[in-house]
């Protein structure tokens, strides 16, 4: 994906003309958090905001079945947050309906866009300010899922078939290596190195579900801790948002998503890898925030893996930067040339952290599990 410009997309005027609103646009910005759609922020004159974002259709080519799941999802938690006494309409996302009564619009040029509430007073962390933040954190995960263990998960869309399929992310990355679209091969011998020595481990969490030794349920996806809103003030998690990857999967793919992101010391695309290590007691919280809500619904199996799942996620993570460099940036968006290059650089770092430290991750899973 090429870099973003800051500007109001051409087709502004009939994206706002589909939509039954109050009153006129006042003011906007661009919110650049996300790799994969682009955001805005809409003030009316009315004082009224709301955000307008375009459904990114490489990575999504179903954006209508996308907008169902989101839909479905968002509708099923408001019930459940009024009926445990809580807000939904902050609490979750709404999608907002066009005047003809679809949950999101075509514009001439075959963007898709959609409109959702903007949750006022909350604000999203890139990165961990204190470790308590990270426990709520993995509490708010956990509830998510709680909170959707009885949704019919055989009636969502899948948005990304195998999204988080990690051996076939692997034969990805090596098909990548052979079409070197982008004539990088080169320069990532090493890196490739490092993913074919962990081929093995790609293959472990898919076998235990293709057997049925651990569940599938309806997972979120894609826990970056930045997806998750917090309040301004009293900063107590208020929703989890960014629902397009909610589909059937593993507890595992959000627990270990989570980790992988939330735990580093440094940001995903640190250049400096001196920097780049898993905080062991950042693990701690998250394990015993994420166990605090969804504990006593996991599986001892799913227990036991959950160390493993971190440092898999975080794997299966540097391999989608690493596919993307070889294949040109096609799918995230990148702000220079070696942003995937050097995305991927701090995941297998980190990677390798965690196979210095899994021992201590057991151990701290266990002990945690012992006291939910
Ligand atoms: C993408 O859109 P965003 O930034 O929340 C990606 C995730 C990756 C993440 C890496 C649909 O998430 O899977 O883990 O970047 N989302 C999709 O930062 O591919
Ligand atoms: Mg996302």
């Amino acid at each position: 994906m090429a870099i973003i410009e800051e500007k109001l997309p051409s087709t502004i005027d009939e994206i706002l003309e589909a939509y039954d609103l109050e009153s006129e646009m006042s003011d906007w910005g661009m919110i650049r958090a996300g790799h994969i759609n682009r955001t805005y922020h809409i003030t009316f004159r009315n004082g009224e905001k709301r955000l307008l974002q375009k459904i990114n259709t490489i990575v999504f080519k179903k954006p209508l079945e996308l907008m169902d799941n989101v839909v479905r999802v968002t509708d099923y938690l408001r019930e459940k947050i009024a009926e445990e006494g809580g807000d939904p309409e902050r609490e979750t996302l709404r999608v907002f309906l066009t005047r003809d009564g679809k949950n999101c619009y075509c514009d001439s040029k075959g963007g898709y866009w959609r409109f959702y509430n903007f949750v006022e007073n909350a604000f999203s962390y890139d990165s961990i300010e204190n470790d308590d933040l990270f426990y709520r954190a993995g509490a708010a995960f956990g509830n998510f899922q709680s909170q959707l263990a009885d949704f019919p998960g055989e009636t969502l869309f899948e948005t990304i078939p195998d999204f988080h399929h990690t051996y076939k992310r692997f034969l990805n990355l090596k098909a990548a290596a052979e079409r070197n679209a982008a004539g990088r091969l080169n320069e990532v011998a090493e890196e490739l190195r490092f993913a074919y020595d962990r081929e093995e481990d790609t293959k472990i969490v898919v076998d235990l579900i293709e057997k049925g030794e651990i569940p599938v349920r309806v997972t979120h996806n894609d826990t970056k801790l930045n997806n998750i809103m917090f309040d301004s003030e009293t900063k107590k998690p208020v929703c989890v948002v960014d629902l397009d990857t909610v589909m059937p999967g593993s507890a595992l793919y959000d627990f270990g998503d989570a980790i992988r992101f939330g735990a580093s010391t440094a940001a995903e695309d640190e250049k400096d890898l001196s920097k780049v290590s898993m905080d062991l007691h950042l693990y701690e919280k998250y394990v015993q925030g994420f166990l605090s809500t969804a504990g006593k619904s996991l599986t001892e199996k799913e227990i036991e893996f959950l160390p493993f799942s971190a440092k898999l996620l975080t794997f299966e993570c540097g391999m989608r930067f690493l596919t993307d460099y070889l294949d040109g940036d096609v799918y995230f968006g990148t702000a220079y040339p070696e942003h995937n290059l050097d995305r991927c650089h701090t995941q297998f770092k980190l990677v390798a952290d965690m196979e210095q430290k899994f021992e201590e991750m057991k151990r701290i899973t266990a002990d945690a599990y012992k006291n939910i």
